[in-house]
């Protein structure tokens, strides 16, 4: 199959998602087109079935606002004509959906029939989408799709509960490379960071309001007063210099590290003990899973599609958003000596659950099915 992937390039779940599926896909001897504004990041390397196309975004003295949704479009209708492409697959609703809907059509005015699946991922629906000033296209487009799925039950209740949305969305989760992600021997590593044999903590996230790094230092320092700990933030955006400078206030300089947006994420993790995700929304959490994978437990809020992953007081616990002394209750229980082993192996057992031979299926199969069943539309027009 030819399929063109639009989604989002920089760091961020939705375009992770994105990009390691297509890079399944074209394993699976797919052709997978990518087309966005900047090279994918995790899209660094030569794969004869993948294939970047840059949407070229014109400043114009008259644009305050360069309309990059037509750009989107009208690269997705070129590509398609020139690649044969049978399928657009589009990550993060905003404003992709709708770029999505106004290929489809221009293709269609061609003669060319081209479906297109929307994968819907969390804030599009959740934080941005919602929004007055977007919802009337963020319906529409979405209603419009061929196919829509959801990373979560969860946030296809959330779609159902929030838009007049009314064709069927399919749940598929997101999924762990377990080749990449799996504990490795990085005793260096920690004897570094944690010399006297203190327990790590370990935060990743894009530093966005809806993540409340705050509340990770506040654990944080709830966890100190008993147990010796040291805490890495993994991660760069908007919040970082206010968590650094509460991280400067609170806590003792030596015990906490920001390493930025890193790459070898999964080397952090192999020497982590306990990570927290404490956001007031998250469909998935795929950063909780990357932890899992490399046999690190887990605190998390009960926010979105959380509990769908994080099994409570098994892989570790789940609690209320902003609930810092019950948080920190139960990350001194994880941390325990006795119990720690046991959750770790809990969590490794739950991530092999989304490994990527099991979720991949799933795609190509609504691929399949999203394809066919345009055909038959076309046809019976
Ligand atoms: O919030 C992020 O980390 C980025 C955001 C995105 O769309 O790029 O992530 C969302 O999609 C991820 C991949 O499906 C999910 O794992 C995250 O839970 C989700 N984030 C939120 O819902 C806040």
């Amino acid at each position: 199959m030819n399929i063109g992937v639009v989604c989002y390039p920089t760091y961020g779940g939705s375009g992770v998602v994105a990009t390691e599926l297509g890079k399944a896909m074209a394993l699976e001897g797919h052709k997978v087109h990518f087309i966005t504004y900047s090279q994918p990041t995790r899209l660094d390397f030569f794969n004869e079935n993948l294939f970047y196309h840059e949407v070229d975004i014109k400043p114009y003295p008259l644009f305050q606002y360069p309309p990059y949704e037509i750009a989107l479009s009208s690269k997705m209708v070129d590509v398609a004509k020139k690649e044969n492409l049978d399928l657009f697959h589009v990550h993060y609703a905003v404003p992709h959906a709708s770029a999505a809907y106004m290929a489809r059509e221009i293709l269609k005015v061609e003669g060319v029939h081209i479906p297109f699946i929307t994968t819907l991922h969390g804030t599009d629906i959740t934080i941005v989408g919602k929004d007055a000033s977007l919802e009337p296209v963020v319906t529409f487009s979405i209603n419009q799709s061929d196919g829509i799925t959801a990373v979560s039950s969860d946030l296809k209740k959330d779609t159902y509960d929030h838009f007049k949305v009314t064709k069927e969305i399919k749940v598929i989760p997101n999924f762990i490379d377990l080749d990449r992600f799996k504990k490795q021997k990085k005793d260096h590593f920690k004897k570094a960071i944690c010399p006297n044999d203190e327990k790590l903590i370990v935060h990743t996230s894009n530093f966005r309001k809806v993540k409340r790094v705050d509340d990770v230092v506040k654990v944080f320092n709830e966890i100190r007063k008993t147990t010796p700990a040291k805490l890495l933030l993994v991660g760069d955006g908007p919040e970082r210099s206010a968590i650094e400078k509460l991280a400067e206030q609170t806590c003792s300089i030596d015990d906490v590290r920001f390493l930025g947006k890193l790459e070898a994420v999964e080397e952090v993790l192999s020497v982590s003990d306990l990570f927290l995700m404490t956001s007031e929304k998250e469909s998935f959490g795929l950063a909780a899973l990357e932890a899992m994978a490399c046999e690190v437990p887990l605190i998390s809020t009960n926010a979105g599609g959380l509990p769908e992953l994080n099994q409570d007081g098994i892989t570790g616990f789940i609690c209320d958003v902003g609930d810092v002394e019950t948080m920190s209750k139960k990350a001194l229980i994880i941390l325990d000596d006795n119990n720690l082993p046991q959750f770790k192996k809990a969590a490794l057992k739950r991530a092999q659950e989304f490994e990527l031979s099991n979720i991949l299926p799933m795609y190509e199969d609504f691929y399949n099915k999203v394809v066919e069943d345009y055909k038959d539309k076309v046809s019976v027009k």
